[in-house]
């Protein structure tokens, strides 16, 4: 099995229904992954020992999504000088406290927080082949030619 590249952490399994977006989107571009559910809160020793190890595992890129009191991406990014995506999730009070935890982080520990939900996962995962596409010209062709595909796919559109 090929080296992953990215990881996908999330802060619950319950969090997977938005977070298989990332992985499939990964899946589509080929990129190696692993997947694990951590919590920042729940399993803090954990999570800070993958992250701590994430560089020397070969890991590129991490995407983390969490709700609700959302401090997994910002604890990753703690233990870390990997690039951490994250990826604020739906919650009682429809994400907008998971986005406020996820971007809110103080100057020196950056945090890349994508939109809330299923688009922020889709795009994490296309923000990740972009950063790994810097080193790897096969990846950026076919980061461009997906574009390409969307935009026709737009251009097709017809309405009734
Ligand atoms: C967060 O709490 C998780 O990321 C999840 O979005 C939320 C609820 O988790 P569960 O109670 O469903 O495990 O830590």
């Amino acid at each position: 099995m090929a080296q992953p590249l990215v990881a996908v952490v999330m802060g619950s399994s319950s969090d997977w229904e938005m977070m298989k977006h990332a992985s499939e989107m990964l899946d589509r571009f080929g990129v190696a992954q692993e997947r694990r559910v951590l919590s920042a809160h729940r399993t803090p020793v954990e999570a800070a020992e993958f992250a701590g190890g994430a560089e020397a595992r070969g890991l590129e890129v991490i995407i983390a999504g969490a709700g609700g009191a959302a401090h997994l991406a910002g604890v990753i990014a703690a233990h870390t000088v990997v690039p951490v995506l994250g990826v604020p999730l739906p919650s009682v009070l429809q994400g907008l406290d998971s986005l406020l935890s996820t971007v809110q982080m103080p100057g020196g520990v950056p945090v890349g927080t994508l939109a809330i939900g299923k688009a922020g996962a889709i795009n994490a995962a296309l923000l990740a082949v972009a950063i790994l596409s810097n080193s790897r010209p096969e990846l950026r062709a076919k980061l461009r030619a997906f574009r390409d595909e969307q935009t026709e796919k737009v251009r097709q559109e017809h309405l009734p």
